[in-house]
Protein backbone atom coordinates (compact mmCIF):
# COMPACT_ATOMS: atom_id res chain seq x y z
CA UNK A 1 0.00 0.00 0.00
CA UNK A 2 1.15 3.85 -0.93
CA UNK A 3 0.93 5.58 2.41
CA UNK A 4 3.93 8.20 0.86
CA UNK A 5 2.51 11.60 0.71
CA UNK A 6 3.43 13.99 -1.50
CA UNK A 7 2.69 17.55 -2.21
CA UNK A 8 -0.74 17.84 -4.70
CA UNK A 9 0.93 18.96 -8.26
CA UNK A 10 -0.05 22.68 -9.31
CA UNK A 11 -1.89 21.18 -12.07
CA UNK A 12 -4.38 20.18 -9.64
CA UNK A 13 -7.70 22.85 -10.72
CA UNK A 14 -9.38 24.52 -7.96
CA UNK A 15 -7.48 22.88 -5.69
CA UNK A 16 -3.88 24.31 -6.43
CA UNK A 17 -4.97 27.49 -4.62
CA UNK A 18 -6.45 26.80 -1.15
CA UNK A 19 -3.84 27.92 1.78
CA UNK A 20 -6.11 27.37 4.33
CA UNK A 21 -5.99 23.74 3.31
CA UNK A 22 -2.76 21.67 3.15
CA UNK A 23 -3.68 19.12 0.05
CA UNK A 24 -1.29 15.86 -0.16
CA UNK A 25 -2.13 12.58 -1.87
CA UNK A 26 -0.78 9.10 -1.56
CA UNK A 27 -1.31 6.79 -3.98
CA UNK A 28 -5.53 7.12 -4.45
CA UNK A 29 -6.09 9.46 -0.95
CA UNK A 30 -5.82 12.69 -1.01
CA UNK A 31 -5.25 13.85 2.51
CA UNK A 32 -6.57 17.51 3.31
CA UNK A 33 -5.23 18.96 6.50
CA UNK A 34 -6.77 22.20 8.17
CA UNK A 35 -4.23 24.41 8.62
CA UNK A 36 -5.06 27.50 10.67
CA UNK A 37 -2.52 26.23 13.19
CA UNK A 38 -2.96 29.63 14.90
CA UNK A 39 -6.20 29.71 15.66
CA UNK A 40 -6.50 26.03 16.15
CA UNK A 41 -8.18 25.76 13.03
CA UNK A 42 -11.16 27.30 13.87
CA UNK A 43 -13.74 27.59 10.81
CA UNK A 44 -13.91 30.61 9.69
CA UNK A 45 -15.74 31.79 6.30
CA UNK A 46 -12.70 31.73 4.07
CA UNK A 47 -11.48 27.95 5.68
CA UNK A 48 -15.35 26.65 5.61
CA UNK A 49 -15.34 28.06 1.72
CA UNK A 50 -11.98 26.36 1.10
CA UNK A 51 -12.88 23.16 2.45
CA UNK A 52 -16.27 23.47 0.57
CA UNK A 53 -14.37 23.68 -2.38
CA UNK A 54 -12.28 20.64 -1.55
CA UNK A 55 -14.83 18.83 -0.99
CA UNK A 56 -16.57 19.75 -4.12
CA UNK A 57 -13.78 19.14 -6.10
CA UNK A 58 -11.73 16.08 -5.94
CA UNK A 59 -10.46 14.96 -8.86
CA UNK A 60 -11.94 11.44 -9.91
CA UNK A 61 -8.51 9.66 -9.66
CA UNK A 62 -8.89 9.56 -5.65
CA UNK A 63 -10.79 6.65 -4.02
CA UNK A 64 -10.82 7.83 -0.63
CA UNK A 65 -9.97 10.88 1.63
CA UNK A 66 -8.57 11.31 4.89
CA UNK A 67 -8.90 14.84 6.73
CA UNK A 68 -6.64 15.98 9.70
CA UNK A 69 -5.81 19.37 11.72
CA UNK A 70 -1.98 20.90 11.70
CA UNK A 71 -0.92 21.79 14.95
CA UNK A 72 -1.83 20.87 18.25
CA UNK A 73 -5.15 20.35 17.88
CA UNK A 74 -7.89 19.17 15.24
CA UNK A 75 -10.51 21.88 15.04
CA UNK A 76 -11.39 24.05 17.52
CA UNK A 77 -15.01 25.11 15.66
CA UNK A 78 -16.54 27.88 14.76
CA UNK A 79 -14.23 30.87 14.49
CA UNK A 80 -15.92 32.80 17.19
CA UNK A 81 -14.29 36.58 15.95
CA UNK A 82 -16.70 36.25 12.97
CA UNK A 83 -19.78 35.70 15.17
CA UNK A 84 -20.60 38.82 16.70
CA UNK A 85 -21.53 40.92 13.66
CA UNK A 86 -24.15 38.34 12.17
CA UNK A 87 -27.81 39.40 12.18
CA UNK A 88 -30.28 36.61 11.88
CA UNK A 89 -30.99 36.23 8.51
CA UNK A 90 -26.73 36.19 7.67
CA UNK A 91 -26.74 33.49 10.61
CA UNK A 92 -29.02 31.64 8.75
CA UNK A 93 -27.43 31.82 5.94
CA UNK A 94 -24.23 31.20 7.51
CA UNK A 95 -25.68 28.00 9.09
CA UNK A 96 -26.90 26.72 5.62
CA UNK A 97 -23.27 26.95 3.73
CA UNK A 98 -21.55 24.42 7.06
CA UNK A 99 -24.31 22.43 6.15
CA UNK A 100 -23.25 22.40 2.48
CA UNK A 101 -20.01 21.94 3.11
CA UNK A 102 -20.31 19.08 5.48
CA UNK A 103 -22.96 17.52 3.02
CA UNK A 104 -20.40 17.54 0.30
CA UNK A 105 -18.23 15.50 2.49
CA UNK A 106 -21.01 13.10 3.73
CA UNK A 107 -22.40 12.75 0.56
CA UNK A 108 -19.50 13.03 -1.96
CA UNK A 109 -17.91 10.62 -4.08
CA UNK A 110 -15.29 9.29 -1.37
CA UNK A 111 -15.42 8.04 1.27
CA UNK A 112 -13.59 10.04 3.87
CA UNK A 113 -11.85 9.19 7.21
CA UNK A 114 -11.31 12.18 10.12
CA UNK A 115 -7.66 12.27 12.02
CA UNK A 116 -8.68 13.30 15.62
CA UNK A 117 -6.31 15.00 17.79
CA UNK A 118 -6.50 17.61 20.97
CA UNK A 119 -9.49 19.50 20.51
CA UNK A 120 -12.67 18.66 18.52
CA UNK A 121 -14.74 21.31 19.71
CA UNK A 122 -18.29 22.49 18.21
CA UNK A 123 -18.14 22.78 14.76
CA UNK A 124 -14.73 20.71 14.86
CA UNK A 125 -17.12 17.89 16.64
CA UNK A 126 -19.71 18.45 13.43
CA UNK A 127 -16.96 18.52 11.15
CA UNK A 128 -15.60 15.22 12.93
CA UNK A 129 -18.70 13.73 12.43
CA UNK A 130 -19.44 14.37 8.37
CA UNK A 131 -16.62 11.87 8.26
CA UNK A 132 -17.51 7.93 7.15
CA UNK A 133 -14.66 6.92 9.84
CA UNK A 134 -12.84 8.63 12.58
CA UNK A 135 -9.50 7.76 14.02
CA UNK A 136 -8.74 9.39 17.59
CA UNK A 137 -5.41 9.30 18.80
CA UNK A 138 -5.15 10.04 22.74
CA UNK A 139 -4.99 13.51 23.04
CA UNK A 140 -8.46 14.29 21.38
CA UNK A 141 -10.97 15.97 23.63
CA UNK A 142 -14.75 16.59 22.91
CA UNK A 143 -16.98 19.21 23.82
CA UNK A 144 -20.01 21.17 22.21
CA UNK A 145 -19.26 24.83 23.89
CA UNK A 146 -22.07 26.57 22.37
CA UNK A 147 -24.48 26.16 24.94
CA UNK A 148 -22.16 28.22 27.43
CA UNK A 149 -21.21 30.38 24.28
CA UNK A 150 -25.18 31.71 23.99
CA UNK A 151 -25.27 29.89 20.44
CA UNK A 152 -26.59 26.72 19.00
CA UNK A 153 -24.87 24.02 16.75
CA UNK A 154 -25.75 24.96 12.91
CA UNK A 155 -23.00 22.97 10.97
CA UNK A 156 -25.62 19.89 10.84
CA UNK A 157 -24.25 18.47 14.44
CA UNK A 158 -28.00 18.37 15.77
CA UNK A 159 -27.95 16.03 13.19
CA UNK A 160 -25.05 14.09 12.73
CA UNK A 161 -23.34 14.01 16.39
CA UNK A 162 -27.07 13.13 17.91
CA UNK A 163 -26.78 9.73 15.80
CA UNK A 164 -23.31 9.23 16.59
CA UNK A 165 -23.41 9.76 20.27
CA UNK A 166 -27.65 9.87 21.23
CA UNK A 167 -29.33 13.19 21.63
CA UNK A 168 -29.13 12.43 25.58
CA UNK A 169 -25.09 12.62 25.42
CA UNK A 170 -25.08 15.66 22.80
CA UNK A 171 -27.83 16.96 25.63
CA UNK A 172 -25.39 16.80 28.24
CA UNK A 173 -22.62 17.97 26.34
CA UNK A 174 -24.65 21.45 25.33
CA UNK A 175 -26.25 22.09 28.77
CA UNK A 176 -23.24 21.41 30.64
CA UNK A 177 -20.36 21.88 28.77
CA UNK A 178 -19.08 18.39 29.69
CA UNK A 179 -16.16 17.38 27.92
CA UNK A 180 -15.23 13.97 26.83
CA UNK A 181 -11.42 12.17 26.26
CA UNK A 182 -10.50 10.04 23.64
CA UNK A 183 -11.35 6.76 25.83
CA UNK A 184 -14.50 8.11 26.48
CA UNK A 185 -15.36 9.04 23.03
CA UNK A 186 -14.44 5.80 21.82
CA UNK A 187 -16.59 4.14 24.39
CA UNK A 188 -19.40 6.36 22.88
CA UNK A 189 -18.87 5.87 19.52
CA UNK A 190 -17.69 9.13 18.47
CA UNK A 191 -14.09 7.32 17.18
CA UNK A 192 -13.99 4.23 15.24
CA UNK A 193 -10.32 3.52 16.14
CA UNK A 194 -8.39 4.94 19.27
CA UNK A 195 -4.37 5.21 18.67
CA UNK A 196 -1.26 6.47 20.43
CA UNK A 197 -0.60 9.97 20.21
CA UNK A 198 1.23 10.60 16.77
CA UNK A 199 -0.17 7.34 14.98
CA UNK A 200 -3.70 9.01 13.61
CA UNK A 201 -2.58 10.06 10.66
CA UNK A 202 -1.12 6.41 9.69
CA UNK A 203 -3.33 4.69 10.61
CA UNK A 204 -6.12 6.84 8.67
CA UNK A 205 -4.21 6.49 5.43
CA UNK A 206 -3.35 2.99 6.17
CA UNK A 207 -7.52 2.36 6.12
CA UNK A 208 -7.94 4.79 3.27
CA UNK A 209 -5.85 2.75 1.05
CA UNK A 210 -7.57 -0.04 1.89
CA UNK A 211 -10.60 1.15 1.39
CA UNK A 212 -9.65 2.85 -1.72
CA UNK A 213 -8.94 -1.07 -3.14
CA UNK A 214 -12.94 -1.93 -3.02
CA UNK A 215 -15.36 -1.43 -5.49
CA UNK A 216 -15.89 2.21 -6.60
CA UNK A 217 -19.69 1.42 -6.56
CA UNK A 218 -19.46 -0.55 -3.34
CA UNK A 219 -17.72 2.48 -1.63
CA UNK A 220 -20.49 5.36 -2.77
CA UNK A 221 -23.48 2.63 -1.85
CA UNK A 222 -22.11 2.20 1.59
CA UNK A 223 -21.55 5.84 1.86
CA UNK A 224 -24.52 7.35 0.41
CA UNK A 225 -27.21 4.53 0.83
CA UNK A 226 -26.56 3.62 4.71
CA UNK A 227 -26.89 6.42 6.28
CA UNK A 228 -30.10 7.22 4.00
CA UNK A 229 -31.62 3.93 4.67
CA UNK A 230 -31.38 4.44 8.43
CA UNK A 231 -33.64 7.90 7.81
CA UNK A 232 -36.21 5.81 6.19
CA UNK A 233 -38.62 3.69 8.00
CA UNK A 234 -38.29 0.13 8.00
CA UNK A 235 -40.27 -0.60 5.08
CA UNK A 236 -38.41 1.91 2.76
CA UNK A 237 -35.30 1.18 4.32
CA UNK A 238 -35.66 -2.55 3.12
CA UNK A 239 -37.10 -1.41 -0.03
CA UNK A 240 -34.22 1.25 -1.12
CA UNK A 241 -31.66 -1.66 -0.03
CA UNK A 242 -33.27 -4.12 -2.55
CA UNK A 243 -32.75 -1.46 -5.03
CA UNK A 244 -28.81 -0.72 -4.13
CA UNK A 245 -27.86 -4.20 -3.29
CA UNK A 246 -29.11 -5.16 -7.04
CA UNK A 247 -27.76 -1.94 -8.65
CA UNK A 248 -24.12 -3.04 -6.34
CA UNK A 249 -24.05 -6.92 -7.71
CA UNK A 250 -25.37 -6.07 -11.00
CA UNK A 251 -21.91 -4.22 -11.73
CA UNK A 252 -18.78 -5.85 -13.29
CA UNK A 253 -16.73 -5.36 -10.47
CA UNK A 254 -18.64 -7.16 -8.24
CA UNK A 255 -18.76 -10.42 -10.71
CA UNK A 256 -14.89 -10.42 -10.94
CA UNK A 257 -14.45 -9.75 -7.12
CA UNK A 258 -16.74 -12.89 -6.39
CA UNK A 259 -15.42 -14.91 -9.36
CA UNK A 260 -11.86 -14.35 -8.20
CA UNK A 261 -12.85 -15.99 -4.91
CA UNK A 262 -14.70 -18.73 -6.14
CA UNK A 263 -11.31 -19.47 -8.07
CA UNK A 264 -9.34 -19.44 -4.70
CA UNK A 265 -8.36 -15.94 -6.21
CA UNK A 266 -9.00 -13.65 -3.11
CA UNK A 267 -8.12 -13.36 0.47
CA UNK A 268 -10.23 -15.39 2.85
CA UNK A 269 -11.65 -13.56 6.05
CA UNK A 270 -9.25 -13.93 8.20
CA UNK A 271 -9.92 -13.78 11.93
CA UNK A 272 -7.51 -10.57 13.54
C1 LIG B 1 -10.02 30.98 18.32
C2 LIG B 1 -10.89 29.89 18.52
C3 LIG B 1 -12.19 29.98 17.96
C4 LIG B 1 -9.03 29.44 19.50
N1 LIG B 1 -12.50 31.10 17.27
N2 LIG B 1 -10.39 32.05 17.62
N3 LIG B 1 -15.34 27.01 19.88
C5 LIG B 1 -14.94 27.19 21.14
O1 LIG B 1 -15.68 27.69 21.98
C6 LIG B 1 -13.55 26.77 21.48
C7 LIG B 1 -12.71 27.99 21.81
N4 LIG B 1 -11.29 27.64 21.92
C8 LIG B 1 -10.75 27.06 23.03
O2 LIG B 1 -11.43 26.68 23.95
C9 LIG B 1 -9.24 26.90 23.04
O3 LIG B 1 -8.70 27.84 22.11
C10 LIG B 1 -8.76 25.47 22.62
C11 LIG B 1 -9.11 24.46 23.73
C12 LIG B 1 -9.37 25.02 21.30
C13 LIG B 1 -7.23 25.50 22.41
O4 LIG B 1 -6.59 26.06 23.56
P1 LIG B 1 -5.08 26.58 23.42
O5 LIG B 1 -4.65 26.96 24.81
O6 LIG B 1 -4.26 25.59 22.70
O7 LIG B 1 -5.14 27.87 22.47
P2 LIG B 1 -5.64 29.36 22.81
O8 LIG B 1 -4.51 30.11 23.44
O9 LIG B 1 -6.93 29.35 23.54
O10 LIG B 1 -5.94 29.94 21.36
C14 LIG B 1 -4.89 30.29 20.45
C15 LIG B 1 -5.46 31.33 19.50
O11 LIG B 1 -6.54 30.77 18.76
C16 LIG B 1 -6.05 32.52 20.25
O12 LIG B 1 -5.90 33.65 19.41
P3 LIG B 1 -4.72 34.73 19.69
O13 LIG B 1 -4.90 35.74 18.61
O14 LIG B 1 -4.95 35.24 21.08
O15 LIG B 1 -3.42 33.95 19.58
C17 LIG B 1 -7.53 32.18 20.32
O16 LIG B 1 -8.36 33.32 20.46
C18 LIG B 1 -7.73 31.53 18.96
N5 LIG B 1 -8.88 30.66 18.93
N6 LIG B 1 -10.25 28.96 19.26
C19 LIG B 1 -11.61 32.10 17.12
N7 LIG B 1 -13.06 28.99 18.07
C20 LIG B 1 -21.62 26.12 12.86
S1 LIG B 1 -21.87 26.46 14.45
C21 LIG B 1 -20.51 25.85 15.34
C22 LIG B 1 -20.54 26.46 16.70
C23 LIG B 1 -19.22 26.30 17.39
O17 LIG B 1 -18.28 25.78 16.88
S2 LIG B 1 -19.19 26.89 18.98
C24 LIG B 1 -17.64 26.44 19.60
C25 LIG B 1 -16.58 27.46 19.33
Amino acid sequence: MNTVLEPLPATSGPLATLPLLRLEQAGSVLHIRLNRPAKRNAVSDELLAQLHTAFVNLPATFRAAVISGEGEHFCAGLDLGEVAERNVSEGMQHSRAWQACFDAIQFGPVPVIAVLHGAVVGGGLELASAAHLRVAEASAFYALPEGTRGIFVGGSGSVRISRLIGVARMTDMMLTGRVFDADEGQAFGISNYRVADGDGLAKALALASKIATNAPLSNYAITQALPRIADLSASDGLFMETLMSSIAQGDDAAKQRVRAFLDKRADKVQKT
